[in-house]
């Protein structure tokens, strides 16, 4: 299948580019780099010295003798989103190119607005370039299980039976995103619904939890072939963080009470997710919506399950609970349905001890390149970014 990955110098972008060349698969990503420079915005880093793509492109020929092509610019630009459209003309589109940073979004007003205008112009020109140039292709695009929040009742696969005053009817599920940019992707979600209902377009929306993990096979083959790895504030997510505070020596970071539940992935499974997504692909006219986690746990368990693991390995570890910088539910209710991919035949990569530890291990590995002062969190949602709130003031001043 012709596949265009956009995103794809990213940390589930890069290595679903290899994932599907190894597959036969004819790939090309795009990519703007913005990931990267947001990274030099904050001075922090990748923990895995990632190589620049063109290195990664022909690094992999060299480990496989499979080309990935790279069209290197911004989804927003529409000259150059609908001319790779109409050339490449892809049969699968997978969309994560995105900024993906709940607590970035949260900095103030002008980090709000650019995530908004990333997240949501990008994907309104893919759309359009669907419509005009491939629109047989089927859009698989990266949305977020924080679309629903966390609701006292079960969460249903992006649409929910309603029967009120007598009448019933089958609706989108209610939405209460956490954060501006959880908010960007109610946005995304309604905008492709509606592309789809007018337009005839395919797409298949993936609802994903928390993605963690370093190694994929391809990953595996060249030290070349790294995929991105965060921990710092604004990119690091839960599982990963952890890990890489665990070997920093720093106490793991719970906020708040740590019952905050929410839904996980291996960086494994989401590879598989999204190939069962692309080779069942959505009908025209209707956007699908599959939630993509494999398991639920509260942060404290994986707090937990991190400590077990790096003191099996001789490394002690400090659990400490911070303010929590978020406004959000710290105990609540979570049963998120998951039965449309399972259906499809996913088989779960579960969180065991030995995977952490491989984990720790991985990690131990680049030590050195840890930069510790963006793990303790700064941004908070009521706030921003202290530190750089008082930058501006003195700036008027
Ligand atoms: P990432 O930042 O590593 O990758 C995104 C890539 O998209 C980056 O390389 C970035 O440079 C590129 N990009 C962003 N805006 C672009 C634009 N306008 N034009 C061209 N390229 C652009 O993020 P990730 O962790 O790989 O996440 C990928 C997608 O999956 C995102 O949409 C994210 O919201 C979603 N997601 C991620 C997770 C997770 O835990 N990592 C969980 C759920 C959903
Ligand atoms: N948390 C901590 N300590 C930390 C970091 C996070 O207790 O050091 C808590 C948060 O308060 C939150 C939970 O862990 O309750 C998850 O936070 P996270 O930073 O791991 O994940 P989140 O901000 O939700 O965002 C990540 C990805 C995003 C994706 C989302 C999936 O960055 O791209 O959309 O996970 S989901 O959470 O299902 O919305």
């Amino acid at each position: 299948m012709r596949v265009l990955i956009l995103g794809g110098d990213g940390y589930l972008g890069w290595a679903t580019a290899m994932y599907f060349s190894n597959k036969g698969h004819e790939v090309a990503v795009v990519d703007n780099f913005t990931r990267r420079l947001m990274h030099l915005e904050r001075g922090t880093d990748s923990l895995t010295p990632i190589k620049l793509l063109r290195e990664r492109v022909e690094a992999w020929k060299e480990a496989t003798g499979k080309t990935i092509t790279p069209f290197i610019g911004d989804i927003r630009d529409w000259d150059f989103t609908s001319r790779v459209v109409r050339d490449f003309k892809p049969e699968a589109i997978v969309h994560y190119g995105e900024i993906p940073s709940a607590p970035y979004s949260m900095i103030d007003v002008h980090h709000a607005v650019h995530v908004h205008e990333n997240n949501v112009n990008g994907t309104l020109n893919v759309l359009f370039a669907m419509h005009q140039f491939a629109p047989e292709s089927h859009l698989i695009k990266l949305g977020t299980m924080g679309e629903y929040g966390t609701p006292n009742i079960d969460i249903e696969e992006g649409y929910i039976e309603i029967e009120y005053k007598g009448r019933k009817d089958t609706l989108p599920f209610p939405k209460q995103p956490g954060s501006f940019y959880h908010l960007t992707k109610v946005h995304d979600s309604n905008n492709i619904m509606f592309a789809c209902r007018i337009w005839g377009l395919r797409a298949t929306d993936l609802n994903q939890g928390v993605v963690y993990g370093i190694e994929t096979d391809e990953v595996n083959l060249d030290d070349r072939l790294l995929t991105r790895f965060d921990y710092d504030e604004s990119f690091g997510t839960a599982l990963n963080r952890f890990v890489v505070q665990a070997v920093a020596g720093i106490p793991l970071t719970l906020f708040g009470k740590g019952q905050q539940t929410r839904g996980y992935l291996n960086i494994r499974d989401t590879l598989q997710c999204v190939e069962l997504a692309m080779l069942h692909p959505a009908d025209p006219g209707r956007m699908r919506v599959f939630n993509q986690f494999t398991e639920t746990f509260s942060v404290l368990q994986l707090a937990q399950a991190v400590k077990e693991a790096a003191e099996k390995l001789g490394i002690s570890v400090e659990i400490a609970h911070y303010e929590n910088p978020r406004v959000e539910a710290e105990v609540h209710y979570y049963n998120p349905t998951l039965s449309h991919l399972p259906d499809l035949g996913l088989q779960p990569r579960y969180l065991q001890e030995q995977l952490v530890e491989s984990m720790i291990q991985r990690v131990v590995q680049f030590k050195e390149r840890i930069i510790t002062h963006a793990i303790v969190p700064r941004i908070r949602w009521k706030e921003g970014d202290r530190e750089d709130q008082v930058k501006i003031t003195e700036l008027e001043k």
